[in-house]
C-alpha cells in the first residue's frame, strides 16, 4: 500500500482509538502504539530521507499532519478523561463530616497516683521543692545514714529485699532525705514520692508499695509545725472533718518519733463495727518525728542551729481509705475492671 493512504489509514485507526478509550491509561497506550518510538507512523517518518524526492514531500507532510492531528486528539481527550477520574476520585474519598465519629476510650489515674498527686500538689503548695532517688539504693542511704548502723536490731523493722552486698531495693523513702541533705544547704523544704519495696504481703500490705516523704529543716523548726502540716493536709486529701492523731513510737532518724493517725473518714468513731476503722476510730497513714540530731550531723549540718521533722506516708493506704478498698493487693494486679471505677 502506498504510503499516504497507509498513514491516513494508521491516523484514522489513531482517532478512533483515541474517541473510545476509557482512561487516561488507555490513552497512553494508545499514544504509545501510533506515536511511539517503534510505531508504524515514526518508521515511516524515519524512512521519508530514502523515499524518491518527488515522493518525500508528500509522505513527510502527511506524516507530520497525522501525528499532529492524533496528538491533538490525545491533548483533548487526556483532559477530558482526567477531569472525569479526579470527580470519581472527589466522589469515592468524600468524608461524611456528620457521621458519629468513634468514641475513644479515656484512661484514669490509679487510685494511689490520685493521693500521690493530691499530697505533692498540696506540699507544693507550700513551697516545698520535690526530690526523687534511686529505688535500688545502698546500705548506706538507706539504713547507716539514717541512724541504722550494721548490726542495729531496728534493720529487722523492715524486711529488706536484698539485690547484693550492701545494695537493697530501697524499703523506704527516707534516704532520699540523706541524698537531698548531702547535696543542699537547710533551709530545705522537700517531698519526695517513689515506689519502695518490702517482703511483706497481706490484705494492708504489699511487696511494692508507694511512699511520700516530707522534710523540713530550718531555724526554729518544732513538732508542732510538724502537727499542723499534717493536719492541713490530711484535710486537704481527706476532706474538711479529718482530724489527724500523733501517737507516741519509734524511728532510729527521728527523735521523738510518732505515728499519724486521721480520723476514720467513715464511722468519725461512731461505729464500733465499722468495716474500715475496725471500730478504731483511727486509721494509721504514715511515721514522723523529729529528726535525729545524728542524723543532721552525719549530713553536715549543725544540729545546734537547725532543727526538722520529717515523714513518710502510705499513699497506697491513704487511696485504701478514701476509696474503700478492703484489699492493697487489688492496686497491683492490673485488673482494668477494677482500675476502670477511678
Ligand atoms: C517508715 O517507712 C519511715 N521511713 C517513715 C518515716 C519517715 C518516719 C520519716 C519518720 C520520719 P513505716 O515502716 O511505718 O515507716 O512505713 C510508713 C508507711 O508506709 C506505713 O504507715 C504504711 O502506710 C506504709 N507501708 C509500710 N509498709 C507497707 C507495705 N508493705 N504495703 C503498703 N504500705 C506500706
Amino acid at each position: 500500500m502506498a504510503a499516504p493512504e497507509r498513514i491516513e489509514e494508521l491516523k484514522s485507526a489513531a482517532l478512533a482509538e483515541v474517541a473510545t478509550a476509557g482512561s487516561t491509561a488507555d490513552l497512553e497506550a494508545v499514544r504509545v502504539r501510533y506515536l511511539g518510538r517503534s510505531a508504524e507512523l515514526t518508521e515511516i517518518k524515519k524512512s521519508i530521507g530514502s523515499l524518491p524526492p518527488e515522493e518525500r514531500r508528500e509522505v513527510g507532510g502527511s506524516a507530520n499532519l497525522a501525528s499532529r492531528e492524533v496528538e491533538a486528539a490525545l491533548g483533548s481527550r487526556t483532559e477530558e478523561l482526567a477531569a472525569a477520574e479526579r470527580e470519581e476520585r472527589l466522589r469515592r474519598e468524600a468524608v461524611d463530616v456528620t457521621l458519629p465519629g468513634v468514641p475513644h476510650k479515656r484512661g484514669s489515674l490509679h487510685p494511689s497516683q490520685r493521693v500521690i498527686d493530691e499530697v505533692v500538689d498540696f506540699f507544693v503548695g507550700l513551697g516545698y521543692g520535690v526530690a526523687e532517688g534511686p529505688e535500688v539504693e545502698t546500705d548506706y542511704y538507706n539504713f547507716t545514714a539514717l541512724n541504722i548502723p550494721p548490726g542495729h536490731p531496728a534493720r529487722g523493722m523492715q524486711d529488706t529485699f536484698f539485690v547484693d552486698e550492701g545494695v537493697v531495693l530501697r524499703t523506704h523513702t527516707s534516704p532520699v532525705q540523706i541524698r537531698t541533705m548531702l547535696s543542699q544547704e537547710p533551709p530545705l523544704y522537700i517531698v519526695c514520692p517513689g515506689r519502695t519495696y518490702r517482703r511483706d504481703s497481706d490484705p494492708t500490705h504489699t511487696p511494692m508499695f508507694n511512699q511520700v516523704e516530707g522534710l523540713a529543716v530550718d531555724r526554729g523548726i518544732t513538732l508542732s509545725h510538724l502537727k499542723g502540716t499534717l493536719a492541713a493536709m490530711s484535710r486537704h486529701v481527706f476532706g474538711g472533718d479529718a482530724d489527724i492523731r500523733l501517737r507516741p513510737s519509734y524511728f532510729p532518724f527521728t527523735e521523738p518519733s510518732v505515728e499519724l493517725d486521721v480520723s476514720c473518714f467513715v464511722c468519725g468513731g461512731d461505729d464500733p463495727n465499722c468495716k474500715v476503722c475496725k471500730g478504731a476510730g483511727w486509721l494509721e497513714m504514715g511515721g514522723a518525728g523529729m529528726v535525729d540530731p545524728a542524723v543532721l550531723s552525719e549530713v553536715g549540718y549543725d544540729p545546734e542551729e537547725y532543727t526538722g521533722f520529717a515523714f513518710g506516708m502510705g499513699p497506697d493506704r491513704m487511696a485504701m481509705v478514701k476509696y474503700g478498698i478492703p484489699d492493697l493487693r487489688l492496686f497491683f494486679e492490673g485488673d482494668l475492671r477494677f482500675l476502670r471505677q477511678f
